[in-house]
């Protein structure tokens, strides 16, 4: 059976983005693979966090994905800092990763903006870590969003380059599950942008703990443009903002794009805004009720935490001391 890894950042309250294009695929994979779910917070302070910010989102991702059917006692539900396993492996990978090939990639060119200069350290080596995160556990299936193909075709690079110049099949080739269906939202202020948690705009995103009011609001409010909704996906190609939420519509509804303009076309924002709203509204509220109950016992949810990550050590440690090993490194006991 495929082992299943994947990560996700407490860079601040799950949006509707992080829900559609991961969270809610790892919901599916859980009923025909054993999955790792990680709360990567070593990749969160790549920037900037506030601790105590950072341990309440910590916290606040591992309630929400409980929340959306991730099920910790069938699985493995962790934050990375508790498994040094990771960090270890990601310097053995910081010497195998090129330079070249960090350069190419465009999450750092995106988030270190124009002042690359001072950007972290730690934001550059990112996809080294990631490789690590998958590779401690000889995990061969990664459900990501279209934006991480990226770095998950490093990754398989990282793992070549390792099993060439160590001489051993040790690591295995990894899959990105990137789901057909899977939108990739946008900001609802900039349909350019993607919906991000780190976005300094609330109004830009849809958090999984917002409440009906606010989803209201943020829909109501979202930017789009006069014109009514046409009858096919090409008008809107034109039309950033109302494709987006075309796309969201569909997606909680597991329609394609084509229903959503069969069913809306000629209709208005005035119309169709109300519609999506109710929708988002729907889907949301039980997650909102159970990441509240959750959060409301952090000692509980702590050592849920914990308890998964000794299972995720027991499975990563003996592979880090293998690949020390293949390395040349003493072992340590
Ligand atoms: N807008 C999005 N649409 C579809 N999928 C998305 N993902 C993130 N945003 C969208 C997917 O969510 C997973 C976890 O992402 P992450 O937290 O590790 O980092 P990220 O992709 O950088 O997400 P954010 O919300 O934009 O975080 P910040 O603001 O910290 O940069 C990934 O599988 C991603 O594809």
């Amino acid at each position: 059976m495929a082992r299943v890894f994947s990560g996700i950042q407490p860079s601040g309250v799950p949006t509707l983005g992080n829900y559609l294009g991961a969270i809610r695929n790892w919901v599916a994979l859980q009923d025909a693979h054993d999955c790792l779910f990680c709360v990567v917070d070593l990749h969160a302070i790549t920037v900037w966090q506030d601790p105590s910010g950072l341990r309440q989102a910590t916290r606040e991702m591992a309630a929400s994905v409980m929340a959306c059917g991730i099920d910790p006692a069938r699985h493995i539900l962790f934050h990375q800092s508790a498994v040094p396993a990771h960090a270890e492996l990601a310097w053995i990978f910081n010497c195998v990763a090129r330079l070249g090939w960090l350069n190419r990639m465009t999450q750092f060119k995106d988030k270190s903006g124009k002042d690359r200069e001072a950007a972290s350290a730690g934001l550059y080596v990112y996809p080294n870590l990631m490789a690590a995160d998958i590779l401690a556990y000889h995990a061969t299936l990664v459900p990501v969003g279209d934006d991480q193909r990226q770095h998950i075709e490093l990754a398989n690079d990282i793992a070549q380059k390792f099993n060439h110049d160590y001489g051993r099949e040790f690591f295995p080739l990894i899959e990105a599950a990137i789901p057909v269906t899977s939108a990739r939202v946008m900001s609802l202020r900039d349909g350019t942008r993607k919906m991000s948690k780190s976005d300094p705009s609330d109004q830009s995103r849809i958090n999984l703990t917002d409440d009906t009011d606010s989803i209201v609001q943020k829909i109501r409010k979202a930017k789009t443009d006069p014109a009514p909704l046409p009858e096919t996906l090409a008008e809107l190609e034109a039309r950033p903002e109302a494709r987006n939420l075309v796309g969201i519509y569909a997606a909680l509804t597991e329609a394609t794009p084509e229903d959503v303009l069969r069913r809306f076309a000629g209709q208005g924002f005035g119309q169709f805004k109300p519609a999506l709203a109710e929708c988002v509204a729907e889907t949301l509220r039980p997650i909102r009720a159970e990441t509240l109950r959750l959060m409301a016992d952090t000692t509980a949810l702590d050592a849920g935490l914990r308890a998964g990550a000794a299972r995720a050590a027991a499975i990563a440690e003996p592979i880090l001391r293998e690949t020390q090993a293949l390395v040349g490194l003493l072992p340590a006991r």
